[in-house]
């Protein structure tokens, strides 16, 4: 049972967004061919749903600029601007994006006081989304991995999905997936690689599965 997890296609991480990422929207072509080619059993994606006054955003910290550091529940946090607030156009998934063929969807950063990368968990460790377990329900034993951003919520995921699906052979798809910053993706990338994931592209998906 092999499943797609496409994180954060919304408005809101593509050029035009409130937290855009350098060519975000060139991975939406990516997820479409994936969709139709990629020979999966299952596609699931999730969707960053903030309320207005979540606190990752420095709106809600007086003094504070997006980009800085601040806390959150006594923790450090990165300050973003306002994005992806539900009910939005930056919270929507991206127009082209071809959504008829997502099975399921799963929401994340809803609670004000946590911020949550990963589709599977918020960044406190505390609360599961329940993705996992939905997964696990459909006997899922492959899952790719990309999305916007590759250094937060592509990788938070990519680790967690290890951490939670134990046996499944996960794998970062690395031409569906852009990050905030050049550093951050290495990072990311170095990070994920160390922890044993292998990255693949779409166009050896579609040749090879
Ligand atoms: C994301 C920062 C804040 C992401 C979401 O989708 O990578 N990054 N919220
Ligand atoms: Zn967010």
């Amino acid at each position: 049972m092999k499943a797609l997890l496409l994180i954060d296609l919304q408005n809101g991480f593509c050029p035009s967004g409130n937290l855009a990422v350098a060519e975000g929207d060139e991975v939406i072509p990516v997820a479409n061919r994936l969709m139709r080619d990629g020979g999966y059993d299952l596609i699931v994606a999730s969707q960053d749903w903030h309320p207005a006054n979540h606190g990752s955003f420095a709106s809600q910290h007086p003094g504070k600029k997006p980009f800085e550091m601040g806390t959150l529940s006594g923790k450090p946090q990165m300050l973003w601007p306002d994005h992806c607030v539900q009910g939005t156009e930056d919270a929507a998934l991206h127009p082209a994006l071809e959504k008829e063929r997502i099975q399921f969807v799963q929401k994340k950063g809803q609670a004000i006081d946590v911020d949550s990368y990963s589709a599977f968990r918020d960044n406190d460790r505390e609360a599961l989304t329940g993705l996992d377990a939905v997964l696990k329900a459909k006997g899922v034993t492959a899952l790719d991995i990309g999305g916007l951003a590759t250094d937060y919520c592509v990788k938070f995921s990519v680790m967690d999905a290890l951490d939670l699906l134990p046996g499944v052979k996960i794998r970062f798809v690395s031409d569906l997936s852009r990050g905030i910053t050049p550093e951050g993706v290495k990072a990311a990338v170095a990070e994920m690689e160390a922890a044993g994931v292998s990255a693949v592209t779409s166009a050896e998906i579609i040749a090879r599965g």
